[in-house]
């Protein structure tokens, strides 16, 4: 067994252009935006490989369930995957700061957010072998009700979807009851009645064809978090110099492309939840009020129980 691994370590070595097949996982369905850059991210991949990196999508966690991504790829059960970053803020809370209401709403200041958090993400993934190679930010997340929501009161004792411990934090405080809930099922979850509510962007709203079960949606702009795609490091070190700048070159034109997409559809996408029915309402002064007490508390309790270096990324933003 050893000897037949070092030799296919050898043939792998002496021929660089043995093509590879990579399986990704990604957790959204194929019409969302993440997951067509993702597609075309390949596509180049594939392209400017000659076909030497062969790397197949495996959307709304077909493959491996969203959950699992980040340890499927550190496992190397997979070479690649998609996940959404802040879902790994129980493992540091560095992860979650683009998730806290109110800290980044507009897409300069998510940029800027990125900026100061990308060093400390980058560390703390590489200590887990695992090298990210773009991030990419959803519209900003807009509030999905039935009738109009005047206060935070209003909210009381909704079921409310919740997609990561940031938002079941949002949605107790609020009074409301937070229900974990996939992207992929949100339609299934409100048409059984588990949900009655829900915080997301409008691009997941339309893909979840919103209309069908809620009738008012408020661009509260509340926060503006984030995907990221992730290679195994030792997986990424296998492949041949002229690969390894193949994958480097998309991913970069992949995360300029995704932010472009991504505030196109914030336009785009509010405007056809409207052209669906959907009555789309700017909050009222009271409403904001609201939903800033409930953002300053849960930023209180991110800087209570973060370390030093997450600390460090809030201030730096903030400078
Ligand atoms: N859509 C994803 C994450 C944030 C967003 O806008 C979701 O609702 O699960």
């Amino acid at each position: 067994m050893k000897y037949a691994l070092i030799f296919a370590a050898a043939i792998a070595t002496a021929t660089p252009t043995l093509a590879e097949n990579w399986d990704m996982p990604t957790p959204y369905g194929d019409a969302t935006f993440h997951t067509q850059n993702i597609t075309q991210f390949t596509d180049e991949v594939r392209e400017a490989t000659g076909g030497t990196l062969d790397i197949t999508v495996h959307s709304a966690g077909s493959l491996i369930p969203h959950a699992e991504i980040k340890g499927a790829v550190r496992s190397r059960q997979v070479p690649m995957g998609e996940f959404f970053l802040s879902r790994l803020s129980n493992e540091d809370l560095a992860y979650g700061i683009d998730s806290q209401p109110f800290v980044a709403t507009s897409y300069e200041d998510a940029q800027a957010l990125w900026d100061a958090q990308r060093p400390k993400v980058t560390e703390l993934l590489g200590e887990q072998g695992l090298m990210p190679l773009f991030s990419v930010p959803w519209p900003a997340q807009g509030l999905y009700t039935n009738g109009e929501i005047k206060t935070v009161d209003d909210l009381n004792g909704l079921r409310f979807r919740a997609y990561n411990a940031a938002l079941e934090e949002f949605a107790t405080l609020a009074g409301a009851a937070p229900v974990q809930v996939e992207a992929a099922d949100i339609p299934q979850a409100f048409s059984t009645g588990q949900v009655e509510a829900m915080i997301t962007s409008p691009s997941t709203g339309v893909n979840s064809t919103a209309w069908d079960f809620v009738s008012h949606y408020s661009p509260i702009n509340a926060w503006v978090p984030k995907n990221i795609v992730v290679v195994n490091k030792r997986a990424f070190d296998g492949l041949s110099d002229e690969t390894k700048a193949a994958v480097l070159a998309a991913a970069e034109t992949a995360q300029k492309r995704g932010w472009e997409m991504s505030a196109a559809e914030a336009q785009s996408k509010t405007e056809e939840l409207a052209a669906n029915g959907i009555v789309v309402y700017q909050p009222s002064a009271e409403l904001v009020e609201g939903l800033q007490g409930i953002g300053a508390t849960m930023l209180d309790n991110w800087k209570a129980n973060a370390s030093d270096s997450a600390l460090s990324i809030l201030s730096s933003f903030q400078n």
